[in-house]
């Protein structure tokens, strides 16, 4: 078989180089944003770090292959062909064996970037712990995955539709760094501050490498999480997210949503009710974090 992921050329040759290779998340654009600008969005996020030195390298499964850096035409088809799946960690060798397209989650793009030597992941937010756990026990495998993998993950924290507290503690038990990036607290995807101190903080991006060099020392090989907010005055208004939400999560309770379709489902239904304007917010998000990533993936190509 040959080697998994695939890399484009460019990230093969960035990567030989040692210069900066920043990871990006595909279900965001298959299941996250709504059709078709997402494929606007995949372009942009691509171009935020093209235009900084830095080589973007999208995350899939084409055709059964798991690539790291994709063509135009691959975006295009995980952006807008309705067929492509969302796929975690444990799905991929599903996915490959039966030749399936699929964008790949938080879990799923940490494994393939991890195998491929790149570092630093950029993602609008995470997966946790859903609410109503007690009575249904939904957790993203993103946390699971993330207390075996080593990379460092950019996030605006993980979706307020989450269990945010319930979220905090489970990175702690999995062992998952978390550090908040020129903030004490945790932030809350939509929202700049769910509320939640967090114990670490840093304040640039060398301080980032510095920390992941620490941990290369001591063998860790769980990831780092750098939670980067939003700025206040571009968040979604508070008022409008927490109709939104609570609307959302009644309406995914009483249609029986479950497993993988939840988190598409609440998203979906935010930006509904919303008339786009949490899809706005989502793209801030995402591409505050991709600017960051490129930012930390520069300072740790040049430690080296
Ligand atoms: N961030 C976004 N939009 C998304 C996601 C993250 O801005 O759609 C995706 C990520 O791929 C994340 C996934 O891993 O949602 C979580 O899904 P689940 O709760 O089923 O693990
Ligand atoms: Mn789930």
């Amino acid at each position: 078989m040959p080697q998994v992921p695939e890399l484009s050329r460019a990230v093969r040759e960035a990567l030989d180089a040692g210069r900066p290779v920043v990871a990006l998340e595909s279900t965001i654009i298959s299941h996250g944003l709504p059709r078709p600008g997402n494929l606007g969005a995949a372009r942009s996020f691509e171009a935020l770090l093209a235009d900084s030195g830095v080589t973007p390298a999208t995350i899939a499964v084409i055709d059964g292959v798991p690539k790291a850096g994709l063509s135009d035409a691959e975006l295009e088809r995980i952006a807008l062909d309705a067929s492509v799946i969302k796929v975690s960690s444990r799905d991929l060798g599903l996915a490959m064996a039966a030749k399936r397209t699929a964008g790949t989650t938080v879990a799923a793009t940490s494994v393939l970037a991890a195998r491929a030597g790149i570092r630093v992941f950029a993602t609008g937010g995470l997966g946790g712990v859903h609410r109503g756990f007690a009575e249904t026990p939904d957790e993203s495998a993103d946390l699971s995955v993330l207390s075996r993998t080593p990379v460092t993950v950019v996030s605006a924290g993980v979706k307020s539709i989450l269990d945010i507290p319930a979220t905090l503690e489970r990175l702690e038990t999995l062992g998952v760094a978390v550090v908040g990036y020129r903030t004490n607290r945790f932030p809350a995807f939509y929202l700049t501050d769910s509320g939640q101190d967090l114990d670490w903080r840093l304040d640039s991006p060398d301080e980032v490498a510095a920390v992941m060099a620490a941990r290369d020392a001591l063998g860790d090989t769980s990831a780092l999480l750098v939670a980067n907010p939003l700025p206040a005055d571009k968040q979604l208004d508070p008022a409008v997210h927490d109709r939104a939400l609570d609307g959302a999560l009644r309406a995914a309770e009483s249609a029986g949503v479950r497993g993988k379709a939840v988190t598409p489902y609440l998203l979906a239904h935010m930006q509904r009710v919303t008339a786009g304007a949490s899809v706005a917010v989502n793209l801030d998000v995402a591409r505050g974090n991709i600017t960051l990533a490129g930012q930390v993936a520069r300072a740790w190509s040049a430690r080296a």
